[in-house]
């Protein structure tokens, strides 16, 4: 019998906090698994209890959490991880979503799974996903005047009476050097841009990130899909230039985050909506981080019972929450799962997340006890392997 062992192909999706990574590869998920391929997912942390795995789950793809530090700094356990998920489960594509504050990946993770690990793995083009509201906040509003930064500070605090809560500028260099590695730029989120807007940001992108193939994509309408998928399958990664990338100023950004990992359970004797909980709840977070000029990167919130379970998410201060597909059923009892990324401090983020728990279970007349609450700042970034130039293949 034949031993050959076909190397499986891995799909890596990087880009911001709230961009749609997971969304996105949900789609590609669903798509290949169309096409006849068989697909896993690898999730990524700084810390476990992670809302996006118990999501892809809930879809009913298999997944595998690699919790404590991104991959480039958890190399050796992406790779075992990998490995044995591959073995167990005959995975022929892997999915694999990087912490969404990581940045220099292609030198980290990609290239050393290229050069090393080639007879395992066969990468797919590295895209970065990016929001276009954050690229409009972050990169395309910085070459614009100072007159017009300080008139809309004045407008804001005297017309508006608020200052908006916004990220340091260490945060926009960060999104930038996401930008500037990705072999494939997916800008998500179409379906909520006019025509205009979606030419001038397409138009931005390709000027000043020349190396990458731009592709406008809407994970939720899945606009764009095909295009996509047929890029990924371009060998686009030959002769890129390592990142240049300041690794002080990179720990600083990820160190701006308060990064909040909690666990409560919850319980009504005559039950209770989940869609309700989770609304008010971000809601409620929402006024808080607000009132603290603390800009959301991602909070994303889970109610899970039996098997079953319902979300959402916030990516922005000035945002809506988003609930998942509505879970229709009363329940009783569940495991609420919070996760988020906020640019506050770990003890206030900490204090926000217990008290808007607190003050919205009492509103609504449910019991809670807290299982896990922990935040923290991302570390420095400890890559274990980073190579400086491009694979010879
Ligand atoms: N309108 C719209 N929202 C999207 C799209 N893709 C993702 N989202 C929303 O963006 C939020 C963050 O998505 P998620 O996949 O969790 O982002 P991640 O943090 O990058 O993994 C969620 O509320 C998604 O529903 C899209 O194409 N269009
Ligand atoms: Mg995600």
């Amino acid at each position: 019998m034949s031993m050959v062992m076909r190397a499986v192909r891995f799909v890596i999706v990087g880009g911001f906090l709230g961009a749609g990574k997971t969304t996105l590869l949900c789609r590609l998920a669903e798509r290949y698994v169309e096409l006849g391929g068989k697909v896993g997912f690898i999730t990524n942390d700084q810390a476990d209890n992670l809302v996006d795995t118990k999501l892809v789950e809930l879809r009913g793809f298999q997944a595998k959490e690699i919790p404590g530090g991104c991959f480039c700094c958890r190399f050796d356990e992406l790779i075992i991880a990998a490995e044995e998920f591959v073995k167990e489960t005959q995975l022929e594509i892997l999915l694999g979503e990087p912490v969404g504050s990581c940045a220099d990946l292609a030198a980290t993770v990609i290239q050393p799974l290229r050069r090393k690990y080639k007879d395992l793995f066969e990468l797919a083009p590295f895209s970065v996903a990016v929001d276009p509201f954050r690229l409009e906040e972050l990169l395309m509003k910085e070459g614009r005047g100072k007159f017009r930064t300080l008139l809309t500070y004045l407008t804001e605090i005297f017309i508006l009476k608020r200052k908006k809560p916004r990220f340091p500028a260490s945060i926009a260099y960060l999104f930038a050097k996401q930008l500037e590695e990705a072999d494939i730029i997916v800008l998500n989120k179409v379906d909520l841009l006019s025509e205009t807007d979606r030419r001038r940001m397409l138009g931005f992108l390709k000027e000043r990130f020349t190396d990458a193939v731009v592709v406008l994509v809407s994970a939720r309408t899945g606009e764009g899909l095909d295009r996509w998928l047929d890029v990924l399958k371009q060998d686009l990664s030959a002769g890129r230039e390592p990142l240049e990338i300041d690794y002080d100023r990179y720990a600083e950004a990820e160190a701006e985050l308060g990064w909040l990992n909690a666990t409560f359970k919850v319980s009504q004797k005559d039950g209770f909506k989940a869609g309700v909980l989770l609304q008010e709840l971000a809601l409620d977070l929402r006024e808080r981080f607000s009132l603290q000029k603390a800009e959301i990167a991602h909070l994303k919130m889970f109610l899970g019972s039996g098997g079953r379970g319902a979300s959402v998410s916030l990516v922005r201060n000035e945002a809506e929450p988003e609930l998942s597909e509505e879970e229709k059923d009363t329940i009783h009892e569940a495991t609420l799962t919070i996760n988020g990324r906020v640019h506050l401090s770990p003890d206030l983020l900490r204090q926000a997340v217990a008290g808007g728990v607190d003050a919205v279970t009492r509103k609504l007349g449910i019991n809670y006890s807290i299982e896990q609450l922990s935040s923290f700042r991302p570390a420095y970034p400890t890559p274990k392997y980073r190579y400086n130039t491009t694979a010879e293949e």
